[in-house]
Formats: C-alpha cells, sequence, structure tokens
C-alpha cells in the first residue's frame, strides 16, 4: 500500500465505504469543509481518479490495514460507512452480520488504540420491528428488528455506547431513513425504491415498485442527511444525552405519494406495484420517527419536505441527463 504524508492539519479524517451513497456524497461534504487533502476516501474497490484528493483501497475487515492507514496518515476522526443494507443482508445473513459487525470493531478498536478525537458511525431505523410503533416511533421504543441488517445495528449502537462508557471514545451515531439521492444509486436496501422511481421516471417513463402502494416509510433527501451528520458531529459533547445512535426524520411518503408527486413534473409518467420479499422487510418497519431528541440536543430540523425533494431530484437527474447527451 502506497502511503503518502498529510502534515500541519487539525483534523485528519478517514471514511470507510467512501463510494457508497452516503460516502459519495458526505466524503465532498467533508471535502468542502476540511480540505480535499484532508479528507482520505477508501473503499474496497479499485479507483484511479483521484483528482477530488486521497483514494485508499481498504478493506475494513483488515484490522491490520486499517491501523497502519490511521496511524500513517495521522487519522484524527472515522467515518465508518461501510456496511450491507437490509435487503442484501438477508440474501447472506452471516457475510452480512460478519462484515457489518466486525468492521465496526475493528474501527472502535483502532481508535481506541490510536486515540482518535471521533468516530461517526450510522445505525438505521432498521433497528425498530414488528412491536415498534408504526407512528411517530420514539427514541427509546422497543428494539426488536428482524432483519440481520437491524440485528447488525442494533448491536452495534450497544458497542458504540460501550465504547464511549468504558474508553471514553467520542462515537456518534443517527439511525438513518431511507436516503434519497440524485448522485448515487441506493445499494441494496429496502427503501431503495424511492431513488430508482426518479431514474426509471426520468429514462423509461414507467416504474415497476417492488413495495405496495400504501407502504409508508420513513425517508430523508440527501442534503439534509448530510447536514444532519456534519451538525452532530460539531455538536459539542455534553449536549449529546444519546451515544447509541439518535432518531433522525425527515419525510413520510407511500410509493403512491411519490409517484402522484413525480406526476406533477412528469405528467406521463405511469407506476405499478409488484411486490416481492422486501415487502415484510418494509411492514416490519415503522412509518414516521419521533426525532425530538435531535432537535433538542443539537437543533436538529430537516429543510426538505416531499414536494421540495421531488422537484429537486428532477432537477438534478435533468441537469445530468442533459450533461450525458452533450
Ligand atoms: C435500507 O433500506 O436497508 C436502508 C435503511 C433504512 O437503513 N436504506
Amino acid at each position: 500500500m502506497q502511503i503518502i504524508t498529510f502534515m500541519n492539519c487539525q483534523k485528519m479524517i478517514l471514511v470507510t465505504g467512501a463510494c457508497g451513497q452516503i460516502g459519495t456524497e458526505l466524503v465532498k461534504a467533508l471535502r468542502d469543509k476540511h480540505g480535499n487533502q484532508n479528507v482520505i476516501a477508501t473503499d474496497i474497490r479499485d479507483v484511479t481518479d483521484t483528482s477530488d484528493g486521497p483514494y485508499f483501497r481498504l478493506d475494513v475487515l483488515d484490522r491490520g490495514e486499517l491501523q497502519k492507514l490511521v496511524s500513517e496518515l495521522n487519522i484524527t476522526h472515522i467515518y465508518h460507512l461501510a456496511a450491507v443494507l437490509s435487503a442484501n443482508g438477508e440474501k447472506n445473513p452471516i457475510g452480512a452480520w460478519d462484515l457489518n459487525m466486525q468492521s465496526l470493531l475493528n474501527v472502535l478498536e483502532v481508535a481506541r488504540i490510536e486515540n482518535l478525537q471521533q468516530v461517526f458511525w450510522p445505525s438505521s431505523i432498521a433497528v425498530f420491528g414488528p412491536e415498534s410503533p408504526k407512528e411517530l416511533c420514539g427514541q427509546y421504543a422497543l428494539t426488536e428488528p428482524t432483519t440481520v441488517y437491524g440485528i447488525s445495528k442494533a448491536a452495534g449502537e450497544h458497542w458504540c455506547r460501550y465504547y464511549h462508557q468504558q474508553y471514553g471514545l467520542d462515537v456518534r451515531s443517527l439511525r438513518y431513513p431511507g436516503l434519497i439521492s440524485h448522485s448515487a444509486q441506493a445499494g441494496g436496501g429496502t427503501t431503495d425504491y424511492a431513488v430508482d422511481i426518479f431514474h426509471q421516471a426520468v429514462n423509461k417513463g414507467s416504474y415497476a415498485c417492488y413495495l405496495k402502494d400504501d407502504t409508508r416509510l420513513p425517508m430523508l433527501y440527501m442534503p439534509d442527511a448530510v447536514r444532519a451528520t456534519l451538525e452532530l458531529m460539531d455538536a459539542p459533547a455534553e449536549q449529546l444525552t444519546i451515544r447509541s445512535s439518535y432518531n433522525l426524520a425527515g419525510i413520510s411518503f407511500t410509493p403512491e405519494q411519490l409517484a402522484i408527486g413525480i406526476n406533477a413534473h412528469l405528467p406521463d409518467f405511469t407506476i405499478s406495484y409488484q411486490p416481492d420479499k422486501r415487502q415484510a422487510i418494509a411492514d416490519s418497519w415503522p412509518a414516521s420517527i419521533d426525532d425530538k431528541q435531535a432537535a433538542k440536543d443539537w437543533g436538529w430540523a430537516p429543510a426538505y419536505d416531499l414536494q421540495d425533494m421531488i422537484a429537486d431530484m428532477l432537477l438534478h437527474l435533468d441537469t445530468h441527463a442533459h450533461e450525458n447527451f452533450a
């Protein structure tokens, strides 16, 4: 592995899973904030274009490699995003557990040993299960997940709190809802339809949805998700009362409501419904989330409602389409 040395900076940030849906956008935002050279993107893929900033191929299951990179690059902060999501996790439960849990333990251990300043790790609304309240599911509601992804996120939350309590590690976490973005595809989750639908609407004019028309789920537009992450990480430690993971809410809607909203911009767009195995996962999750603890502790408030999000997604996808044909 080629190591370059970065000098004289307060924060040196390493992001795992940097090529994924959140990573793609979070790395950009972190680089805008902290400078391109101070944010090290890593992922399991080989990436050749490093014009935007440093990139290393890293298998985060290899703790030795992770520790070497952290130590040699003087890393102070890790954003650990690499994970298998809910739908893909059910195809290979043991593999998903191994990746999601062992990678988190590797990051927490390296952060403890190397005395890192902060760690960010995303949890998910998938920690909730059929026994949790459907509406305005609270911060301390019962977490009895039915997916291996949800089980790994629930266990991960306990580990984060443990490392904070036992070792004083400043690890912070958000329970992301389904995330919607125009610049990166979702990857193997149950909420992916809310991203796919836009691409199909723009490119094909129709979409076959794998969830039923009335399946209401909590979602969040990526600019809000990125801002929430940066705001949580900037919040004074003494204001944080949750060291497992904060509930985070944005917009709750059904596939039918989303399709109607898209129709207002693309009148010829049509949707059909062909529920598959992902329906059971969606049915096990809350329809809406109560995030008042995040609002109270660090001032969280989402900016995008359903109409704003749809308009912004279509504007960007239209621009991408024109760029591609230019
Ligand atoms: C998924 O659908 O698995 C994710 C999530 C809600 O965490 N988007």
